[in-house]
């Protein structure tokens, strides 16, 4: 059998003061943390599109990375690439993974040459399945990248163009099937936008959601119901994107009546170029019951456009698992790395290194979080400032008890508040020792003396 790293054995845990390269120092599958395994705790899955497919082009330049695994035809290609892409996945120790139906297989001349292509491909990845046990998070339909999806695809003006978008999403679904997938994703790349000028904006939705039924009812039909999930971002490529983010999106959920069947797959860096944090759309998200998955990434502030980094700040990271823990998980999704190494990390080593900087930094994330968890550090403080609701006039609010009379007439009575502070440089502070100090001791919020 061909290795595309023979020098690399199976990356294992080996404890913070490992000087290789290749181990975890933080991810240690068995660790139990909170009652479960970081494994539990943490199901990882490396994207395709941009392991095995992204070569290091930007608008400026063209490809850098060096890939060892081209053939001498696409088919060949591709076929190397599903052995590649299961050599990184058990050497990393990741069970999961998720592609683009145009990831996996050449797109040929037509429709059915692609089909084609899909069910040859398809075989061989379940076959690799078999063999390690490594299973499919999700799968999705390019409805993007194509010269005919320049209207959009659901979206589109022209009806032709939803009817293909429906064939790749039946075809999507049936790889689902033949590979279990939990989880089906439909992220709207060109579902937005230019101008109102020529758009018919409720119309358009009205289609996405006519598309989103069809393919639930498929789902339906041949015995394969994956959680399905919308991934929200603001911008790019749409200037107006219809699933905007975690609220925009869950009003549409909602306005259709999906929420059964529908939930959200949140990225990182479509938070920041949303303008929020991540940790706010998972705790959106949370609110509405409907967090599914995350894509597992980081932008870059200075930038302002989707980076799609490998995530290595431990801040973040901490608060976003917070949010996962105080979910109960992740339930049927997972975290997948819709990351891409740099431009000028572009060695083949660096798609290994790359992963194992992110899965320690979601290990120490979880840590951290778990840390922040058992010592009710947060929870305590939010316990803390909504107190005024548990007795009083508060308690009697919450009861349904106050109408605008009886209130204005307690007010009246009391209308000299005095306000807690909230301390927050305090907070934040304390915050820094459950991230950066060791654990070793207490960290836990004390009263402040009045
Ligand atoms: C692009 C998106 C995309 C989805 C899957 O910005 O992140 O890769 O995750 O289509
Ligand atoms: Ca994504
Ligand atoms: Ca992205």
């Amino acid at each position: 059998m061909t290795t595309y790293y023979p020098t690399v054995n199976k990356v294992e845990f080996e404890g913070r003061t490992s000087t290789n390269p290749f181990a975890y120092r933080y991810y240690n599958p068995d660790q139990v943390v909170l009652g479960k395994t970081m494994k539990e705790h943490l199901p990882f899955a490396i994207a395709y599109w941009h392991t095995m497919i992204q070569d290091g082009t930007d608008p400026f330049g063209g490809v850098t990375n060096k890939r060892t695994w081209f053939g001498n035809s696409e088919i060949e290609t591709a076929k190397n690439r599903v052995e590649a892409f299961f050599e990184i996945l058990s050497k990393l120790q990741v069970s999961y993974f998720c592609f683009h139906d145009v990831d996996i297989a050449p797109q040929g001349n037509s429709l059915e040459e692609f089909f084609n292509n899909l069910d040859v491909i398809t075989d061989l990845i379940k076959e690799k399945m078999d063999e390690t046990g490594i299973k499919c998070l999700w799968n999705t339909a390019n409805m993007f990248s194509h010269a005919r999806f320049n209207n959009g695809a659901a979206s589109s003006n022209n009806a032709e163009v939803f009817a293909l978008a429906a064939a790749q999403v039946k075809k999507g679904l049936d790889i689902a099937k033949k590979l279990n997938a939990e989880n089906y994703v439909f992220w709207g790349g060109r579902e937005g936008y230019e101008t109102l000028l020529n758009t018919d904006l409720a119309f358009e939705q009205d289609n996405i959601a006519r598309l989103f039924k069809m393919a639930i009812s498929y789902g339906e039909e041949i015995g394969h119901k994956p959680q399905f999930l919308i991934e929200p971002k603001p911008k790019e490529p749409s200037k107006h994107q219809y699933d905007f983010d975690a609220a925009t999106t869950m009003a549409f959920i909602q306005k259709y009546g999906l929420e059964g069947d529908f939930k959200l797959n949140l990225e990182a860096n479509h938070a920041t170029l949303a303008g929020h944090t991540f940790e706010h759309e998972l705790c959106v998200a949370r609110s509405y019951n409907a967090l599914g998955s995350i894509d597992a990434n980081q932008g870059d502030l200075l930038l302002g456009w989707d980076t799609d980094e490998f995530p290595t700040n431990v801040y973040d990271v901490t608060l976003a698992m917070y949010e996962i823990l105080e979910n109960g998980g992740l339930g049927k999704g997972g975290i997948n790395f819709d990351s891409k190494v740099r431009r000028s990390s572009h060695e083949m080593e660096d798609l290994l290194l790359a992963h194992i900087a992110g899965i320690d930094t979601f290990a120490r994330g979880l840590l951290n979080a778990a840390k922040i968890k058992e010592e009710s550090f947060l929870s305590d403080i939010k316990e803390e400032r909504y107190a005024t609701y548990k007795t009083g006039i508060g308690r009697s609010i919450l009861e349904g008890k106050e109408d605008l009379k009886s209130l204005t007439e307690y007010a009246l009575e009391h209308d000299d508040v005095e306000l807690a502070s909230s301390h927050i440089e305090y907070v934040k502070s304390l915050l820094n020792d459950y991230i950066y100090s060791d654990h070793s001791n207490t960290i836990k919020v004390q009263p402040i003396r009045k």
